[in-house]
C-alpha cells in the first residue's frame, strides 16, 4: 500500500497544539505552522508554482524556511534544496540540471536572483504576494519525489539525490526504533535545512509529533544555553559542531544536563580522541554512518553499545540491510573489509535524470556506497575509508576532481592534483599541487582568488604546492595519495 495522508495534516489533526517549532524568540504549533504553509502554499500557485515541478529552494535556517518547505509538500512540488555556500555559478549549474521551473531564495541571494534563467522569488516577493485557494495533496504516494538534494561525485558534475516521502518517513521511523521516541524529546537543529542531516529533523519533528529548536547556525554557546533553558534532548551534529561543543564545556567548566540524551554524530568520520573527549565529558555520543542517498542514517550505535564498540558506527537501523562485498563480489567474512553496500525503504530510488548514474550504483536494490568497512563478528560495521578520494570538510562534501577542474582551466596552469591533508579543525581540508605552464608564474594569491571565482569557499584548497610533475600511473591517472607523501617526505 503506498498512499498515506498528508504528513502535516495527519500531524494537526492528531495534535494541533503541540509546539512544532522554537526559532529565536518565537514558538509555534503544528496548527499554526500548517495554517502559515497552507497561505503560502495559495500565494506560491498564485504564481503559477504547480503539483510535479522542481523547485529550487535557496534558503537559510528560519522559520520561514520551514513554512515555504512545508508549503511545497501541501502543493505536492518536488522541492530542489540548494546548499547556501555554493557559488553562484555551482548553484545555477544545479537549478539548470534539474530543470527547476522557478526558484525560492533568500532576500539576499541578489546575484543568482539576477543571472538565473527562471523566475526567481524571493521569500519577501513570495509572501507579499496574494493567495488563492490552494489545491492541496490530501494523501502522498510515498513514491513520490519529496525533496532533491545534489551531491557532488568522484568524476562529472554533481547529481540531485531523489528523496521520495517513503525514504524520509521510513528514515524517521527507523531512528525512531534504534534511538526511541518520547513526549519531553525536542531536538536541536542547527545543522543546514539544506542537508539531510536539518531537513529530517523537519520530518521526524511532523511524523513524531515532536518540537524542533531551530538555530540559523551553528553556535556552541547557544547551543549549551538551549539544551540547558528549553530541554534539548537530541541534537544532530557533525565532528566539527562537537569539538566546538566539547571545549566551550571545557571552557565553562559546565556539563550538559541529564536531559540530554543524544548528540546524533554524523556526516563523516569520528575521531577517536574526539570520542573520548565527549566520553570525558559525558556527552552522550551515538555515532552514525549515512548519506544523503540513504536519507540521514542508516547504521547508528544503540546506546548499550557506545562504550564497549567506540568507534564503530553500529547495526543498520530496523529497515534496513548492510553487506560488505569484495572486488570479486563475494560476501566479506567478517573483519574482512570492502565495499559498504546498503538496502532499504530509506534508500533513494536513484539520482535525478541519470539512468547511467542509478544502474551503476545499484544491484539487485542494493545501493553500491563505495566506502570501505568491515562488520565484526556481531555486525557492527567500522567505517575505515570514505568514497574514492572523497574530502569531508566541516561535513561539507568535496571531490578533488571538481577542483582540478577549476584549476587545469586557468590558462596558467598545466597540471593540477588535489587531495585532502588532515585538520584539527575541519577534519580535512583540500590541498593543490601545480604545474605551472612553461614560462608562466602564477602565484598561490592568485589562484586563491581564480577559486573563490569558481568554487564554494570550503572547497578552496587551503595551501597550494608548486611542482614539476604529479605522481600519475603507466596510464596517466594521477595518484592521489602520492601527493601527500610528496610533502610529507619533504620532497616538495
Ligand atoms: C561546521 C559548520 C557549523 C561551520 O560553520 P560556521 O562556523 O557557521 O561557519 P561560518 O560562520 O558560516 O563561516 C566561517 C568560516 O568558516 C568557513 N567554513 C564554514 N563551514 C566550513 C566547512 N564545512 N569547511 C570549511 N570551511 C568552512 C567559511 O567559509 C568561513 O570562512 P572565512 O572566515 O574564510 O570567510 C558548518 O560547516 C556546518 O553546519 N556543517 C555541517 C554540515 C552538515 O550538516 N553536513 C552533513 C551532511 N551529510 C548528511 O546530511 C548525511 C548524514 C546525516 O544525515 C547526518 C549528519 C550529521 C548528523 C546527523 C545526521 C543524520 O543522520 O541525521
Ligand atoms: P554526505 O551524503 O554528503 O553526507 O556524504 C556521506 C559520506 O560521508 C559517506 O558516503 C561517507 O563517505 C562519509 N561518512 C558518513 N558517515 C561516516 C562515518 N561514520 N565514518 C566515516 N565516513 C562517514
Ligand atoms: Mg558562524
Ligand atoms: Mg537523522
Ligand atoms: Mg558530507
Amino acid at each position: 500500500f503506498d498512499t498515506m495522508p498528508n504528513l502535516l495534516k495527519k500531524r494537526v489533526f492528531l495534535t494541533p497544539d503541540r509546539t512544532a517549532i522554537y526559532f529565536n524568540e518565537e514558538t509555534i504549533t503544528f496548527k499554526e505552522l500548517y495554517e502559515k504553509s497552507l497561505q503560502t502554499a495559495g500565494k506560491l500557485q498564485g504564481l503559477g508554482v504547480k503539483k510535479d515541478q522542481f523547485v529550487g529552494v535557496l534558503l537559510k535556517n528560519h522559520l520561514d524556511t520551514v513554512v515555504i518547505l512545508f508549503a511545497l509538500q501541501l502543493l505536492g512540488v518536488k522541492a530542489v534544496i540548494l546548499n547556501n555556500r555554493l557559488t553562484t555559478k555551482e548553484l545555477i549549474w544545479q537549478v539548470n540540471d534539474a530543470r527547476a521551473a522557478s526558484l525560492i531564495l533568500d532576500n539576499d541571494f541578489e546575484q543568482i536572483k539576477k543571472e538565473v534563467t527562471i523566475p526567481a522569488v524571493t521569500k519577501d516577493q513570495l509572501f507579499a504576494a496574494t493567495s488563492v485557494t490552494p489545491e492541496i495533496q490530501e494523501e502522498i504516494n510515498l513514491n513520490d519525489v519529496c525533496t532533491v538534494m545534489y551531491t557532488s561525485g568522484t568524476t562529472g558534475n554533481p547529481k540531485g539525490v531523489l528523496h521520495t516521502y517513503g525514504n524520509h518517513w521510513w528514515s524517521a521511523v527507523g531512528s525512531a526504533l534504534n534511538l526511541g521516541y518520547t513526549d519531553s524529546d525536542r531536538w536541536l537543529c542547527s545543522v543546514p535545512l539544506f542537508h539531510i542531516s536539518g531537513y529530517s529533523i523537519l520530518m521526524k519533528s511532523v511524523i513524531y509529533g515532536m518540537p524542533v529548536i531551530l538555530h540559523e547556525n551553528f553556535d556552541a554557546k547557544r547551543a549549551i544555553n538551549d539544551i540547558k533553558n528549553k530541554h534539548v534532548t537530541i541534537m544532530s551534529v557533525v565532528g566539527t559542531m562537537l569539538y566546538r561543543l566539547v571545549e566551550a564545556l571545557e571552557l565553562e567548566g559546565c556539563q550538559l544536563p541529564k536531559h540530554f540524551r543524544c548528540a546524533l554524530l554524523g556526516g563523516g568520520p569520528a575521531p577517536l580522541p574526539l570520542l573520548e573527549a565527549c566520553k570525558a565529558k559525558e556527552v552522550p555520543v551515538f555515532q552514525s554512518y549515512g548519506m544523503t542517498e540513504t536519507a540521514s542514517q542508516i547504521v547508528t550505535l544503540a546506546p548499550e553499545y557506545s562504550i564497549i564498540k567506540l568507534g564503530s558506527a553500529g547495526k543498520p537501523l530496523f529497515p534496513s540491510q548492510l553487506e560488505i562485498i569484495l572486488e570479486d563480489g563475494r560476501m566479506a567474512s567478517p573483519r574482512e573489509a570492502g565495499e559498504i553496500v546498503v538496502k532499504g525503504p530509506n534508500v533513494t530510488s536513484g539520482y535525478l535524470y541519470r539512468p547511467d548514474a542509478t544502474q551503476v550504483n545499484f544491484n539487485d536494490g542494493w545501493f553500491h556506497t563505495g566506502d570501505i568497512g568491515y562488520l565484526d563478528g556481531e555486525g557492527f560495521l567500522y567505517v575505515l575509508d570514505r568514497r574514492s578520494d572523497l574530502i569531508i570538510s566541516g561535513g561539507e562534501n568535496i571531490y578533488p576532481a571538481e577542483i582540478e577542474s577549476v584549476l587545469l582551466a586557468h590558462p596558467d596552469v598545466a597540471d593540477a592534483g588535489v587531495t585532502g591533508f588532515d585538520d584539527e579543525t575541519w577534519g580535512q581540508v583540500p590541498a593543490a599541487f601545480i604545474v605551472r605552464k612553461k614560462n608562466a608564474h602564477i602565484t598561490e594569491v592568485e589562484l586563491k582568488q581564480f577559486c573563490l571565482e569558481n568554487l564554494a569557499k570550503y572547497k578552496v584548497p587551503k595551501s597550494f604546492y608548486f611542482t614539476d610533475k604529479l605522481p600519475r600511473n603507466a596510464s596517466k591517472k594521477l595518484l592521489r595519495r602520492k601527493l601527500s607523501e610528496l610533502v610529507q617526505e619533504g620532497r616538495i
